[in-house]
């Protein structure tokens, strides 16, 4: 595929070699529907390259030679009649639910059954993923069916170029892949390619614009509906259905209204109307997000009323049409005064939110990012995730590497991911976040690393974390090293051969433990936040700590970190159940990783590793920095051409270059900066400045 400006785009993890197998069987398409049409397109093309053959048997017809013995692949659909021999008896009608599907493969032919069109489709990719194992042996019927039917990714995208935050808000890949200089781009083709990209690792919903709705993009919701309904089409075909980031004041600067209130009469006609027009343009619309009251944007408070009450008017707009809100818990006072010890950030989204649990409608659902700060390398699990149980609650990630590398550093964020989802709130024996939020009947959504950058991510290893994020949110207990496997074997196909045995060993070298390598040389056990304000990119220790923003590290001769203890801090510890907030208020349970995000402690205090806070510092600031030291030569050993091109050899060559530089700079000012205020030499009289 070829974009506008004639750069060759780059697969990701869907290059035709991943269809090489399926490609070259006898294969069988029953069912009918768009998304069946999609899979038996997807057959035909990987048939015409690797000389296969393909049947489309649609409803009705029948005939002798449609016994599946001759086929080596059926996907059928249950309700197909009647069914190929190969699928007969696999499964019970209606077991599979609208995406999940069935696998089985016995007397020669691997079948793939399932109740609805888009489980056909998951099939079809999960078929790929396996390659020539789909075709061995025999296999017993494994059902596969998502954790959540909520599976969501968000665009923080702009129409116009924001003076200040460009196209993508926080994006690190180029431009937006909907979106240029004011306009919906014209050619929709890198949005078809992403939505199959997004199908394939079992992503369902996009939200299309930023969260931060600015004056032209509010308008989507009315006159340039026409946008919506043509992304909306570019990617209905692969299952995935579009969502609007709505502006709370749009009854006031669409509609003329005096007010926004979510109470008012007509403020409540003017969504419902608004709404009834979306469906009839787009049927299968999803819902809108909200930001609301906070940082900058519009929301209830300006009218008394409750978040609750916001998202209720949104909801009961949307309730007819089948539509949901994702009301954003992102509430906090970005104007603090940083002299004020007692408020802390950390507690706000809780605050607001916990009394309001229960007040939220059905098809509302509260979004919450997994940490109580915003997306850092290392924090706790937000503790409104526990406090809510009669709220629809989705899992807010951040996929963009916004505080993690900005896709110029190497950040698997799989194992941060995968700690989160499988972290239990209320102690050893309970439930874990990935099933609190499935249970609620919430799911998982994160924000988008994807722009029109030739390698979709700007970094391509960056592309590992879109595919593990969807695959974690198909199923949340997948070993985040194995997920990594599948996009190596399917990005750099074949990589089970001997070339890609050892190609696989150094991704896996660089990769697995990319994201705590990053914590070593960053901001230090939790404090966060130690980052330039404004881009967020690179070292400034003290750049948030005399700010309005509320993220502040206390750092003095004697010690650093926000005391957060209900003893004697923000009480921040109290929001969590017992066992956690426990373990968080006690200097000796609280984990080292978190210790300076719950304690203020004396350089000297000793971790639970045995290490003091000081020396620790030291340590991992010289590790880190040596470990990605380590990662560029380790790619240095790779050779271009082959299973990696010459562009993407080179591409990552030269962000490792980037991080290499800024994983030195990290360390040299941490280091420096601790060392001046505490005077405590390093034990081991390395280098310090
Ligand atoms: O992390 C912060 C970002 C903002 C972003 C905000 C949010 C879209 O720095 O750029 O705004 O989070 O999540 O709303």
């Amino acid at each position: 595929m070829t974009h506008s400006d004639q750069i060759e785009v780059h697969p990701a993890w869907l290059p035709a070699a991943a269809f090489r197998a399926l490609g070259s069987r006898r294969v069988l398409v029953r069912g009918e529907g768009q998304l069946v049409d999609t899979v038996t397109g997807e057959i035909e093309q990987a048939c015409a390259r690797y000389g296969g053959s393909r049947r489309r048997q649609r409803q009705g017809e029948a005939g002798a030679d449609l016994d599946g013995s001759r086929y080596e692949l059926v996907l059928a659909l249950t309700r197909a009649h009647p069914l190929p021999s190969a699928a007969v008896g696999v499964v019970e009608r209606g077991a599979l639910g609208d995406e999940g599907f069935a696998l089985t493969r016995r007397d020669g032919a691997t079948a793939v059954l399932a109740d609805e069109p888009a489980g056909l489709l998951y099939g079809l990719f999960h078929v790929a993923r396996l390659g020539e194992a789909a075709f061995a042996g025999s296999r017993p019927v494994e059902r596969h069916l998502p954790a959540t039917p909520l599976r969501m990714l968000d665009h923080w995208d702009n129409i116009d170029a924001h003076p200040v935050m460009g196209q993508v808000e926080r994006g690190y890949s180029g431009g937006s892949i909907f979106w240029e200089d004011g306009a919906l781009r014209e050619d929709l083709a890198r949005v078809r390619a992403y939505g199959r990209l997004l199908a394939a690792c079992g992503i369902n919903r996009v939200a299309i614009n930023n969260v931060n709705v600015h004056a032209s993009e509010a308008h989507l919701l009315t006159d340039r509906l026409g946008d919506v309904i043509a992304i909306a089409d570019a990617l209905r075909p692969y299952g995935i259905r579009v969502h609007l980031s709505v502006n709370f004041a749009s009854p006031i600067a669409l509609g003329g209204l005096p007010t926004a209130d979510p109470l008012d009469a007509q403020v409540r006609a003017w969504w419902e109307e608004t709404t009834r027009r979306v469906y009839e343009s787009v049927p299968d619309f999803g819902g809108y997000v909200v930001k609301a009251d906070s940082e900058g944007q519009p929301g209830p408070f300006a009218y008394d009323r409750t978040h609750a009450d916001g998202a209720n008017l949104l909801a009961d707009a949307l309730a007819p049409f089948g539509g949901i809100v994702h009301w954003r818990a992102f509430v906090y006072d970005h104007r603090q005064d940083w002299r004020d010890r007692s408020t802390d950030r950390a507690r706000a989204a809780y605050d607001h939110f916990a009394p309001l649990d229960g007040q939220f409608r059905e098809n509302a659902i509260l979004q919450v990012k997994y940490g109580p700060i915003d997306f850092q390398v290392r924090e706790p699990v937000s503790p409104v995730i526990a406090a809510m149980p009669s709220t629809r609650l989705a899992v807010e990630f951040q996929v963009t590497q916004e505080y993690t590398g900005q896709q110029r550093h190497v950040c698997y964020l799989g194992p941060l991911w995968s700690e989160v989802l499988g972290f239990r709130p209320w102690g050893p024996e309970e439930s874990t976040v990935a099933q609190i939020a499935v249970a609620s009947g919430g799911g998982l959504v994160a924000v988008s690393n994807v722009g029109n950058d030739p390698f979709w991510t700007g970094h391509p290893m960056a592309q590992a974390n879109l595919y593990a994020f969807g695959r974690l949110a198909w199923d949340p207990q997948l070993d985040p090293t194995a997920v990594l496997d599948e996009w190596i074997d399917l990005t750099f196909q074949p990589a089970a051969d001997s070339g890609g045995a050892k190609l696989r060993d150094t991704l896996h070298a660089m990769m697995d433990e990319s994201w705590l390598v990053y914590e070593q040389y960053t901001a230090p056990l939790g404090v966060g936040f130690m980052v330039h304000p404004a881009d967020h990119y690179g070292p400034s220790v003290d750049g948030y700590e005399y700010t309005q923003w509320g993220t502040y590290h206390f750092a003095d001769r004697d010690g650093v970190g926000v005391d957060r203890t209900q003893a004697s801090g923000t009480a921040f510890t109290g929001q969590y159940p017992k066992a956690w907030s426990e373990a968080y208020e006690s200097l000796e349970q609280c984990p080292d990783e978190l210790l300076l995000f719950f304690h203020h402690v004396p350089y000297t205090h000793l971790l639970r590793s045995g290490s003091t806070v000081i020396q620790h510092i030291y340590d991992t600031h010289f590790a880190g920095a040596e470990r990605a030291a380590e990662m560029r030569r380790a790619w240095e050993e790779v050779e271009p051409g082959g299973l990696v091109t010459p562009a993407l050899y080179a591409r990552v060559r030269e962000r490792l270059d980037e991080q290499v530089r800024c994983a030195q700079e990290w360390r040299d000012q941490i280091n420096a900066y601790f060392f001046r205020k505490s005077g405590v030499p390093d034990e081991r009289g390395r280098r310090i400045y």
